[in-house]
């Protein structure tokens, strides 16, 4: 291969080196603080020492980004992408130090320069560019991905504003305010401004012959791609997320405009940028509106225009574009990358009509992460029609032609027409979007056993039928060890590769090996070692909620936890009225009673969609709980509460580590899997949990014996709630302690009764999440936990043999299921 441009050797000798030791390290520092910030060591503070060092470490990433980049254009092997409107990165400082190997060597420059490295981690700002559970596993996947040196980009959207940041306000509620997370410039992108493509919306759309089409007019609004260096763990391999902003397309909107419209082209500019301005905070909802779809259309299209110029660049035939490229779409919000790879390929590359559903198709991969009903996306008709003219053409096109081929397997089955047609009738119609992603992807997946089956028996039973059920199958979720058991418990970490005498990397990267464990579990010298890293997580955690909130959190005390978004399905409900109920427990003891009783201390933490009502009074309830529960000198001592505020990744990594039992509790067959629950196990907490998603997994690792488990099993809710819609049982019947509770919230024991009585509803009503059926075993359960807990001996036991039991759990594992079943991509290394 010719040197392309100028003296080899010039060039050679001028492209930069890692930097790797210490004197080497602190030099890049400083030159970054004096070019890149044009500030000196007079007047740098932590925040600017921060930026220095990050910018320093992105040096790091971005040779080896190169060298990675290079690496694949050279032997193009086949690569996937991964499709996500949501990456909830969290902070990258110190995960990229450990990734690259050089987290004590910074350390050491860090404190020459006369900073202190944790102060620095503390000033990043999370990349909360996700709600939660399917957010964060595309995070942990790019993680795994880089790690195990496979060829996969992610692409997603780069929202102005992430996350709503939340607070508590006076009576107890949530107030959300916008996320600046771009506030102060954020060194871990790099703006790619010659990447760009024009994104094209409204207009209309003329048919030809053969299922062509063209699409004109309407409004151009232009891609901007940001590159997010993804460093696999001890590998140069450094993959890459590419974000996309929506900017004005520039002069076309001001000159398409006379003098006179002046004002109106502005709004056309505000228009565009508003595309990629905010994360919708809605998940497991469907909203409808016109802006999202502007979205997902936005992100698909610049995506796929990138990733055809790319195979491109290979000079193949399009009729390979298989053989090249996997595409994964998490969830259906990338769905529209079906109809768009169809007219790109038949309106713009004349490739006809089925050999573009072949290669299409054969792309494609849908993974499902809910079966809930209300969660499932549809579109309005009229609003596709009005902004995506021909992309609803091509789906009616698809639509046809699939119904045909049901029709011919199921002569005569109206009702199955009707259900597996991809337009829902109705005023307005509706697009099913998660239809279209399984007729135009080769597989779909669930993300846990139970959930799996549950796709394939519910969502997917027409389609199980017809396609046969090889298409449909299971990834089971993981989490990336590096960032949920390295970098966030280095103590636990620490311990492990001690006790079993390897080093970290060794299990970081083969997380089986945690089972070496096992034999140390009987060690009493081992258990005191273990205990203690607990304990230092729980005074670390103590620590930061003094730091933060100014409140002092008894560190002797159990530690309950229990952190997620706040949905109805995933019952913090039953949670808070168990802690009522158990404080009403404890009131009606004697003094002395009440001195036999082991501390416990509840946490919660997570956001509500701010316009989920039932989601954010459950918020405000805890809240005023809280305050009445650590106000009252009786139980003070034995029982606390506290609703942290704001839950994000950084947070999630200080109360992992600390909790001693986790609730993981949605009424059965609801929670598709659940990921945090891995987390809590990996670090040594035991579950207290329902029958359902990925706890049954668990369980299946680590022995029944070592999860608390309770509540209905699956095929019982059904029945359980048509018993419920059609013969109700007044709930102080049906269950007398649950019913004592509602009453004392009601009375106003907790603040103004009144304004819980929506949320008392939902449980004496319908109660479709089935409070009332699984209260008792709830409080059994937690009865259970209390008593394991007097044994503490046992439950170090119990919790060595959970952290033991992981390995199946790493995202590593899940990756590796993705690449060799459904992608076909192979690994390769970066000289
Ligand atoms: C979660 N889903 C599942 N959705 O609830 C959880 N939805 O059980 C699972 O472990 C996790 O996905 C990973 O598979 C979500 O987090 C959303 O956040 C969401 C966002 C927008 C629209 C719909």
């Amino acid at each position: 291969e010719k040197w392309p441009i100028g003296d080899e050797k010039v060039w050679k000798e001028g492209i930069p080196g890692l930097t790797q030791d210490t004197p080497e390290i602190t030099k890049s520092v400083v030159h970054h603080v004096h070019t890149s910030l044009a500030r000196q060591a007079y007047n740098l503070d932590n925040l600017g020492a921060y930026q220095a060092a990050a910018l320093s470490v992105r040096d790091n990433l971005l040779v080896n980004w190169n060298d990675t980049q290079l690496q694949y254009s050279r032997k193009t092997p086949k690569r996937a992408y991964y499709l996500s409107l949501e990456f909830l990165m969290g902070r990258t400082l110190d995960n990229a130090l450990l990734n690259l190997g050089l987290k004590d060597k910074y350390q050491d420059g860090i404190t020459k320069l006369g900073f202190n490295l944790e102060d620095l981690i503390d000033q990043e700002r999370d990349a909360g560019l996700g709600n939660g559970g399917l957010g964060r596993l595309a995070a942990c996947y790019l993680d795994s991905s880089a790690s195990q040196e496979l060829p996969v980009w992610g692409y997603g959207l780069r929202y102005k504003y992430g996350i709503f940041q939340q607070h508590i306000g006076p009576d107890g509620s949530q107030l959300e305010a916008p996320d600046p997370w771009l506030e102060h410039d954020n060194p871990w992108e790099l703006a790619r401004t010659d990447v760009t493509y024009q994104i094209r919306f409204y207009g209309h759309s003329e048919r030809f012959e053969g299922n062509k089409g063209i699409w004109s007019g309407g409004q151009e609004v232009l891609a901007i791609a940001y590159d997010v260096p993804i460093p696999g763990y001890e590998t140069k391999t450094t993959n890459n997320l590419r974000l996309w902003e929506s900017r004005p397309k520039r002069g076309f909107d001001l000159q398409s405009f006379n003098a006179g419209d002046y004002e109106r082209a502005v709004e056309a500019s505000n228009s565009a940028e508003a595309i990629t301005s905010v994360l919708y905070p809605n998940d497991h909802t469907t909203f409808g509106k016109e802006l999202r779809l502007k979205q997902q259309y936005f992100w698909t299209a610049a995506s796929l225009a990138d990733i055809i110029r790319r195979f491109k660049n290979t000079d193949k035939p399009l009729t390979e574009f298989p053989e090249y490229v996997s595409i994964q779409l998490n969830d259906t919000h990338p769905t529209l990358a079906i109809p768009e790879l169809m007219r790109i390929l038949v309106d713009e590359e004349d490739v006809p009509w089925d050999q573009a559903w072949q290669i299409t198709t054969n792309t494609f991969f849908y993974t499902n992460h809910t079966v809930l009903p209300e969660a499932l996306e549809k579109w309005p008709i009229p609003l596709l029609e009005n902004l995506l003219p021909r992309h609803l053409q091509i789906i009616y096109d698809i639509n046809l032609e699939f119904l045909q081929a049901v029709d011919k397997k199921f002569p005569g089955d109206k009702e199955k027409l009707a259900r597996m047609s991809l337009i829902e009738e109705g005023f307005p119609k509706n697009l099913r979007m998660a239809n279209l992603a399984c007729i135009g992807s080769r597989k779909v997946n669930g993300v846990a056993e139970l959930h799996s089956e549950l796709v394939r028996e519910t969502i997917m039973k027409d389609f199980v039928d017809f396609y046969g059920v090889s298409k449909f199958s299971n990834v089971t979720n993981g989490i990336t060890p590096r960032r949920w058991l390295d970098q966030c418990n280095p103590g636990l970490s620490n311990l492990i590769s001690e006790t079993l005498k390897i080093p970290k990397a060794v299990f970081l990267k083969d997380l089986y090996k945690l089972e070496g464990l096992l034999e140390f579990v009987d060690n009493p010298a081992f258990q005191k070692k273990w205990a203690a890293v607990k304990q230092s997580n729980k005074e670390r955690l103590a620590k930061h909620v003094e730091a933060t909130l100014g409140l002092k959190i008894n560190t002797r005390a159990m530690f309950d936890v229990q952190i997620k978004r706040l949905h109805e399905y995933k019952r913090q409900t039953l949670n808070i009225m168990g802690v009522i109920h158990r404080y009403l427990t404890l009131k009606d003891l004697s003094p002395a009673e009440r001195k036999k009783v082991n501390p416990k201390v509840v946490f919660f933490a997570g956001k509500a969609a701010p316009g989920y009502y039932i989601a954010k009074l459950t918020i405000r309830l805890i809240v005023n709980v809280a305050r009445v529960i650590n106000n009252d000198p009786d139980t003070k001592d034995i029982l606390s509460l506290y609703f942290l505020p704001d839950y994000s990744v950084s947070l999630a990594e200080v109360l992992i580590p600390a909790s001693d039992i986790s609730q993981h509790i949605s009424t059965a067959g609801t929670e598709a899997s659940g990921t945090s629950n891995m987390k809590f196990c990996l670090n040594g907490g035991l579950l207290v949990g329902t029958v359902d998603g990925a706890n049954i997994e668990i369980a299946e690792e680590v022995g029944e014996s070592n999860v608390f488990f309770f509540g209905h099993l699956t095929p019982a809710v059904e029945d359980l709630r048509y018993q419920h819609m059609y013969h109700p049982v007044p709930i102080e019947q049906k269950c007398p302690p649950l019913a004592r509770v509602l009453n004392e919230v009601s009375s106003g024991r907790f603040g103004d009764g009144g304004v819980y009585e929506p949320l008392l509803n939902t449980i004496r009503q319908h109660d479709y999440y089935l409070l009332t059926e699984d209260f008792d075993s709830y409080i059994r359960a937690l009865e259970l936990v209390d008593e394991a807990y007097q044994d503490r001996t046992e439950w170090i036991k119990k919790s060595i043999r959970t952290t033991a039991k992981m390995g199946k759990f790493s995202s590593d594992r899940a990756i590796q299921d993705y690449a060799q079943e459904y992608w076909n991509i192979e690994s390769t290394k970066v000289e």
